[in-house]
Formats: structure tokens, sequence, C-alpha cells
């Protein structure tokens, strides 16, 4: 399919026990041949010295050679473990190309993989999410992306498509007659079943940023009860200041921690009450900025005050699948249990500074998110924006299909609307032929994948 042979280090540069460095392409077999002086088994671990063009021994390493094709890329391909260090890995690069190989672009080893037909595009951008995944939930979706889970979800909408067009084109041969309305009811029911299964699938996005991005979590309550104490205490670092004297947090902080399977980015907020001062009150909108963006809220009282007093504008944000209230310093004598406050949502009782009930705080952040967010467990998730247009674009031509259907339009308006919409579709696991898309995409890889 292509000429050249390339090559790239599939590892960071930098110092570490091994690199890894492949090279995909044609010449791959001749060139093991020539460096080791012998035709190493396929796919065996092999241990060699690599012998430069020059004669000399750059390294003593252990190698696998994918022969016949039975590779990531579909090609002849070479996987060399040489040692760790970025010079050495440089020479072996240097090497291999006046033995005349070509440095990979970005993404190139996994592109060969998807025009060998070793993945479908699909597939490919999620080895992309598989690599940038930071908490076990964006990794298991990422890695069901991989086996395929979004090329099945669309390739079955695709087949229930193909079957809908092939009932429509029977009509297309007698094509003075307009599709009588007992025979338009039953595709453009199916077709309504279509367009609510792709909302749902379209829908699972929201989701994508929870998981990639991380869940927001927003702490907030009035000054002075803990907030930051608590990121503190939640983090396990000094990360903010605390301070005996209120209004201390003025912009807002974010930290990453991660809850079970969950990344969350948790944000300490100014506290809420009426500013003294105009930096404060710059501070307190900000903070009700926060509010209005968040997934999760954290409102921490102080269980030693009475009732606080948080703006309605705030009450009303809070409920029971968004909202966790967090009764801080329980550790002190004077702390009633403040259960009457924004009673339908879950309450917790906690010391974030001698760090007590912080796991009950984390069992309840992990219900808020399992039962508020309802982040889908199973099914597809889809996380690339261009498969989202490319579906919502698909749904443009289907309502275009049912609105002729529905007008008693000629077979051919209907059939013809399906087409592009089966086309839209096409381009979400590769039926594709669209060269500058497929250089988007596999430029947004690391050299070496
Ligand atoms: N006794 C006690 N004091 C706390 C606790 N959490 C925070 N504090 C104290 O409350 C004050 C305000 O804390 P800080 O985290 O700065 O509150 P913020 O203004 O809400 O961010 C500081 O003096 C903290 O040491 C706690 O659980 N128990
Ligand atoms: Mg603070």
């Amino acid at each position: 399919m292509t000429a050249d042979t390339i090559v790239a280090p599939a590892t960071a540069n930098g110092e570490a026990a091994l690199a890894v460095i492949r090279v995909s392409g044609p010449a791959v077999p001749v060139l093991a041949q020539a460096i080791f002086a012998k035709t190493p088994p396929p796919r065996r671990v092999t241990l060699g010295n690599y012998t430069s063009l020059e004669g000399e021994i750059i390294d003593s390493l252990v190698y696998v050679l994918y022969a016949d094709k039975k590779s990531y890329t579909g090609e002849h391909l070479l996987e060399l473990n040489p040692h760790g260090n970025p010079w050495l890995v440089r020479k072996i690069l240097d090497d291999l190309i006046s033995r005349g190989c070509r440095l990979a672009e970005a993404g190139e080893f996994t592109r060969r993989a998807f025009l060998n037909g070793k993945l479908d595009l699909s597939q490919a951008e999620a080895v992309v999410q598989v690599i940038q995944a930071r908490s076990d939930r964006a990794l298991q979706t990422a890695r069901r992306q991989l086996a395929g889970s979004v090329g099945r979800a669309v390739n079955s909408l695709v087949d229930s498509l193909l079957q809908i067009t092939a009932a429509l084109e029977a009509y297309i041969d007698f094509p003075e007659e307009d599709l009588p309305p007992e025979d338009s009811a039953g595709p453009s029911n199916s077709l309504r079943n279509l367009i609510a299964e792709m909302d749902y699938l379209i829908a699972t996005r929201q989701y994508s940023s929870l998981l990639h991005d991380g869940v927001k979590c927003v702490i907030l309550g009035e000054p002075n009860v803990g907030k930051s104490s608590l990121l503190n205490a939640l983090t396990g670092e000094d990360r903010v200041i605390v301070s005996a004297e209120p209004g201390t947090t003025r912009d807002y902080v974010e930290e990453r921690i991660h809850v079970g399977p969950y990344l969350l980015r948790i944000i300490d907020t100014a506290g809420i009450h009426d500013a003294t001062s105009d930096l404060e009150e710059q501070g307190i909108h900000r903070s009700l900025q926060q509010i209005e963006s968040a997934d999760l809220l954290l409102v921490v009282l102080d269980s030693t005050r009475q009732s606080p007093t948080l703006p309605d504008v705030v009450i009303d944000a809070l409920h029971e699948n968004n909202t966790v209230i967090v009764e801080n310093k329980t550790d002190l004598v004077i702390s009633p249990i403040l259960e009457g406050f924004a009673a339908s949502c879950p309450h917790v009782r906690i010391s974030a500074s001698k760090h007590t009930g912080l796991d009950e705080l984390r069992s309840a952040i992990l219900n808020a998110l399992e039962d508020g967010l309802l982040i889908p467990d199973e099914s597809a998730v889809i996380v690339s924006a261009r498969h989202a247009s490319a579906l919502q674009d698909a749904k443009v031509s289907l309502g275009n299909a049912l609105n002729n259907l529905n007008k008693n339009s000629p077979a051919e308006l209907a059939a013809s609307d399906l087409h592009a919409a089966i086309q839209s579709m096409g381009a979400i696991t590769g039926k594709i032929d669209n060269e500058d898309m497929l250089d988007h995409l596999f430029n947004q890889f690391c050299i070496g994948k």
C-alpha cells in the first residue's frame, strides 16, 4: 500500500530504563537481517546486538519482529527496546534513517493501522483517549471505544438505515407514483425510533468533559467555615491559605483529585456574604459564576454556628442530586446538627482540620455522581466532537427524510436523505475519502503512535 518504511521512538524523550523504537514498512525484514546479521523468528522476543551501517555495536537490546503484517500497523514491523538513553536512541534513529527509513509523522503508525483495516477510525481515535485518560472511568470509556463500542453502535444504526432505504427504493422503479400513505407509515415509525436512538447517543457527549476534564466540584459557603481547609484535607496538601480571619480566599483555587473511578476538579471559592470591600465583592461574584457551571456543589457549614445565611440564588441552586452539605468543625464542643438546612440534600459531618469524616464525604460525593449525573456505564459514550457533529448531520438528514415521507413525496427524495445520513455516519468509522480530515485527525497523535 505504501512504499516508505517509517521509524520513530514510541516512548517519551528522556532518561529511562528502556525506550521503544518502532520501524514499520516493507523494508523491515531486510533491515532486521542487516542489523542483527540473522533473520529473527517472527513475534518472538529476541536479544541481539544492534550493529550500525558503519559496523559499530550501538546497543545490546531486545527486539521483536512482527513479520507477515501481523502487527499493530498491518505492515512488517520491528520493535526495538534499547536502553532509555536519549542520545543512544538518537544514534539508532540516525542509523535507520541512513539505511533508508523516514521519520514518522504524528500518528502515522495508527494511520497505517487504519488504512490497513486493523482499526476503524473511531478505534484509532480511541488510542489518543486511552493515552490521555486520567481516571478509571475515562480509561474504561476509552478502552470500550478502542474495542469498537462506538463503531458497533454506529454500524447498527447504519444497518437499520440500509434496511429502510432498501424498502423505499423498491418504489423508485415506479417513479410516476407517489408513495402511498400506508407504505410510508412503516418507514416513518422506524425512522422516528432511529432518531430517538441517535439522540441518546448524541446526549452521551455531555459526559465526555466529565470523564476527560474531570467533574467540576465547587466548594462554597460563608467565610471562615473551613472551605479552604476542606480543599487541603481532600488533596492532602496545604494548597490554600487557611486563616482565622474571614475573607482570605478572594479568587478561586482549583485542584484535581480522584474519588473512586472519577477525576474531580475541586474549586475553592471566596466565601459568600455581604462584601465589605470591592475586592471581596469581585471574589463573591466569581464564586457565584463558579456555582452556575458546577457539576457538584459542596456546601460547607460551620456546625458551631446557627443556620447559615446564604443568598437565595445559592439556596435555590441546591438540590439532592447536585449537592453535598458538609457540616464542618464537628471536633468542637458546641456543634449542633444542622440537618434542617437544605434538608433534602445529603449531609456529612466532618472536621477538616482533624481529618475526620472524609471517607464518608468521599462516599457521599460518589453517590451524588452516580445518582445525579448518571454517567452511563456499559454503552458507547460519544467523546469526540467529530463523532457528535457527524451524528448531528445524520440526524438532520433523517429529519428531512421523515418530512418527505410525511408529505408523501416521491420515494427518491426520502431515499436520498437516507443516503446522506448513511454517508455522515460512515465518517465516524472511516468510510470517507477526505485526506485533509485524516491529516487533521492523526496530527493530534504523538510521534511514534
Ligand atoms: N476546630 C476546627 N477549626 C477549623 C476546622 N476547619 C477549619 N477550621 C478553622 O477555621 C478557620 C477558617 O478556615 P478556612 O479553611 O480558612 O475557612 P474558609 O474561609 O471557609 O476557607 C481557620 O482558623 C481554620 O483553622 C475544623 O474542622 N475544626
Ligand atoms: Mg478560604
